[in-house]
Formats: structure tokens, sequence, C-alpha cells
């Protein structure tokens, strides 16, 4: 009798817990870490390049790592574009590599994955690099700014306007330059100089720190020269080697502001690194670190941040219920325009893996990036997948662009787009299918991943983009591959299966548009 009293008792506190838990887990707190230019081969757990990443693999130890994860393009603003608003970022027109001074990309009536949050009672924030636009096209850095990411979903921000290599120099905290008094404001323009300013061709021994390779050779700031001509607002200029820092502080201030508010209701915080974009100026503690040169060694600073917020997340009890997605904007480059050894010192690091190409390339590792999900309290590998999902890895087909209806799907929101696919199974681990195809994008150049195919149609243009060495994946003629087979895209099967060049064309036209 009393066995039976033990055994119902222990029946139903166990399924009280479970209960507790589904209830609460249905709406986790959600951090995105989205690391700017980091190869495939980047990170130490998918086994390719020599650079080790022990805090990034800790966290693919803890989830799930996916092997066919993509960004939507090649570059930055696209891809960004693409994983908050669920749409194709060629889908509008405006959607490529901006200047500092830009208007702000996205529809401020659109749904973006942090006003879909918002609205199911979240506490959302961005911190990092931002890479949309800001204001409506003539920003007074100086007043408050019109539009910013507070205007698309996010309670907070804190943020880069554009890169580390382009103007205004400065951070943005919700409408205002942070640190900037009125004694001396600040002036933007990628039209023109402002009069007696040194830029990198006038005063070429101002560069201290960095010198120009291609491009970035106009206004300099910290010894380091840049793209766009600035003026003023001494009090605001960030230090690159203090960056990373900076921005793993305000990450964690968000947690902690959030925690103090004690209101239960969960966060959303999308922490976008700046590493390993060029310039690439980690802090002291990582200078010299990898025997790779700053690329490595922004890297393992980038690494580092992984680590310490997780940390964080564990400290303030968290890290059980909070959905960690960590990716990379787009494919990884050594030369991306400064002298910073990054190809004199790569040795026999492959930062984009065993596949062809890299940043600005429709070649996969154009955008095929790592991929990572981790959620303690709900994903757990080895638990009941067999196969490959058991250990803790996924062939599935995802992209950035499914969060939106992904995670609208897990907090109980019918927010969705077209283009954004519903992959929560998928990206949780208890799915092994994920998109059947998806629209790849390099400069505005499409191709198209089907299964285990991709087609590439034929385009004019360069096969080899000399300044940064990357093969573009253009050709006069179209490309065929097979992913399962090649991986590395070497033999082209165009010409011997042109059924399956006509299928594909016809898909991706469907999708697209001609
Ligand atoms: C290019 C820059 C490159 C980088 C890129 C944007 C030159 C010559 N090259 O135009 O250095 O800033 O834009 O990178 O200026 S992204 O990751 O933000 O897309
Ligand atoms: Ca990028």
């Amino acid at each position: 009798m009393l066995n039976r009293v033990l055994l119902f008792l222990l029946l139903t506190t166990t399924g009280c817990a479970t209960k507790q838990q589904t209830d609460t887990a249905s709406k986790p707190n959600i951090l995105i870490i989205y690391a700017d230019d980091l190869g495939y081969g980047d990170v130490s757990a998918y086994g390719q390049g020599t650079l080790k990443t022990p805090n990034i693999d800790e966290l693919a130890a803890s989830g799930i790592r996916f092997t066919n994860g993509y960004a939507t393009s090649a570059t930055c603003t696209p891809s960004r574009f693409a994983l908050l608003t669920g749409v194709y970022p060629w889908r509008n027109k405006n959607a490529k590599i901006l200047p500092g001074d830009a208007p702000l990309l996205i529809d401020t009536t659109a749904t973006t994955l942090a006003s879909m949050l918002k609205k199911q009672g979240y506490e959302t924030g961005v911190v990092g690099k931002w890479h949309l636009g800001l204001g409506s096209g003539s920003v007074d850095w100086n007043k408050a700014i019109a539009r910013t990411p507070n205007d698309i979903g996010f309670d907070e921000s804190y943020i880069m306007a554009a890169t580390g290599d382009r103007v205004p120099t400065v951070y943005v905290e919700n409408r205002k330059v942070a640190g900037l008094q009125a004694n001396d404001p600040l002036y933007v323009s990628y039209k023109e100089n402002f009069e007696g300013q040194p830029t990198a061709l006038t005063n070429p021994e101002l560069m201290t720190k960095m010198k120009w390779h291609h491009g970035h050779n106009q206004s300099i700031h910290n010894g380091i020269p840049r793209i766009g001509y600035m003026k003023g607002g001494k009090s605001a200029l960030w230090m690159d080697e203090t960056m990373a820092e900076v921005f793993l502080d305000k990450a964690k201030a968000f947690i902690d502001a959030h925690q103090a508010k004690k209101s239960g209701d969960p966060f959303f915080l999308y922490y976008a690194l700046h590493e390993p974009h060029v310039p690439r100026v980690p802090g002291a503690t990582f200078a010299g670190k990898s025997g790779l040169g700053p690329r490595g060694d922004a890297i393992l600073e980038a690494d580092w941040c992984v680590g310490e917020i997780r940390k964080k997340l564990e400290a303030d009890g968290l890290l059980a219920n909070t959905l960690i997605i960590f990716s990379s904007d787009n494919g990884p480059v050594l030369n991306d325009g400064y002298y910073d050894e990054a190809v004199e010192k790569n040795g026999s690091h492959t930062p984009w893996g065993s596949l062809r190409g890299g940043k600005y390339s429709l070649f996969e590792a154009g955008t095929r990036v790592p991929f990572i999900v981790s959620w303690p309290g709900r994903v757990r590998p080895g638990h009941v997948r067999p196969g490959r999902i058991q250990k803790g890895v996924s062939d599935a087909l995802v992209c950035q662009l499914d969060l939106l209806s992904s995670l609208a799907a897990l907090v109980g929101s019918d927010a969705k787009t077209t283009d954004s696919e519903n992959l929560l199974g998928a990206l949780l681990g208890e799915s092994e299918t994920g998109r059947k195809n998806l629209v790849l994008e390099a400069s505005g150049r499409l191709a198209f991943r089907s299964g285990e195919w991709v087609f590439i149609p034929a385009y004019p243009g360069r096969p080899l983009n000399k300044e940064v060495n990357i093969e573009t994946g253009l050709s006069q003629q179209p490309q065929l591959y097979n992913l399962q087979t090649d991986p590395g895209q070497r033999t082209n099967l165009a010409t011997t299966n042109p059924q399956k060049v006509a299928e594909l064309e016809k898909q991706m036209k469907q999708i697209a548009g001609d």
C-alpha cells in the first residue's frame, strides 16, 4: 500500500514538473550570437581548420551543430536583412552592403524577429554590429536619430551603425551617439571630405596601426584608415581594441537590466559580434595569441565572448532556459582591404573548410556558415533521435531566413513569411528534415540549392575577385554540382546532366522570378 502511495506521488509530481517545464519552455530566452565574416572552417567544432575555438565548440557540444546551415547571402547587409525579416534580401533592391550614413533598410511596419517576439511578451535588445541603416537618409548625428533598431521592435539598442571600417566610428545607444559632447559635434559624409581633415591619401603617416590595401583610404581614426569621411565627435569615438569588450559588457548589462525588472518576461538579445571583420584589432589579451595574425586573434576574442556570455547566463541561472543560436553573416575572407597579415600568417588554416569560395562568392563558402543551436533545457542530443543527430550533428538544410517562422512557431505567434519556413523541429534536433531548397545570393546574383544539388546560372563577370583573392562563382557557363559527392564543387555536371539544370532553373525562377 505504502509503495503504491509512493508510486502515485512520484508519478504525479514528475508529471507536474514536466508540465511546468513545457509551459515555461515554450517561451525561452532567445540569444542570437552573430559573428561577422566567420567561415565554415573557422570553428574547430567543424573539424576543418587549425584554429581552436573551445567556447563555440562547447556550445556546439551542448546542442546541435548544422552542417548545412546558411546565411542567405555572401555579404553582411543582405544576410542581416533576411535574418531579421524572414524575407529573401534580393526582393529588396536596396539590400546591398550599406555605407554608414544609409537610411534604415527595414520598413518600420514590417514584422521582424524583434517585433514578433516583443508582441509575444519578450523584452528585446540588440548589441553590436547593425549595418542595416539608420534614419531616413540625412542623419544629423548630433540629434536624436528618428529611425533606429528601436523602431523595428527592439526595446534597447547599442550598436555601431555599419562596420568597423566605415565611419562614423562611434557607438549609437538607442537614438543617440553615445558619449557625444555638444561642443564637438560629429559630421559624416560619404561624398566629400571636410575641409582640413586628413585622409590616408593626404596624410599616410597617420596610419600608425594599419595600412590600407584596397579601398579604406579616407578618414583616419585610431591610426586606421576607413571608408567615408568624418569630422569631430572626439569624445564619442570608439577604440577598436576595446570594441569586443564594450559589446560584451553591454550584452551582459542588457541581461542584468532584464533580471532586475523581475518582470518574468523572457528576453530576446541579438548579439552581433564585429569579429573577425576588418579592421581586425583585438584587445591586448588576444593580440598575438592565435599565431595566425590579427584575424585569428579576433576569432579567439569572439570565441572568448561566446564563453563569457554563456557563463553569465549560467551564473544567473538562465542557461537551461535560453535558446542560443550561433552563426555568421557570410563566409570568410583573408585580405579584405588592409595589410593585416591575414594572408601571410594563415598557415595551413582553412577558414572556408573543404568548401569552395569565401565571402562575396556564389560558391558554397560564401553562404554556408557555422550554425549551432543550443538550449540545454530542451535540445538534448543523444536523447531521442537516432543517427547523426544523436551525436549532436544535423545535416538538415536550414537557413537564417527560417528563424522568423520557426521562432514564431515556438513562442505561439502566427507570424510567418512566404520565404521563411517553420523548421522548428529541425532546429531543435527533433527532426532531420530541413528545407527542400534555398536561393543563395552574392552581390545580387542568385544560385539555387535543392537537395544535394546546387545550380549556378551563367553570369558575366570575373571568375576571380583579385583584390580579395576569392573565386566569385561567376562563369559564362551554367554550373551544376552534386554536394554529396563533390562538396568542394570541383566537377561541373551541367553538360552531363542538362535535365537537372532545367529542373533547378525552373524551380529557381518560380521562387525568384526572372
Ligand atoms: C567592402 C569593403 C570590405 C568590407 C565589405 C563589407 C572595400 C574595398 N571593401 O566594400 O572591406 O567592408 O565591403 O563587409 O571597401 S560586410 O561583411 O559588412 O558585408
Ligand atoms: Ca560580414
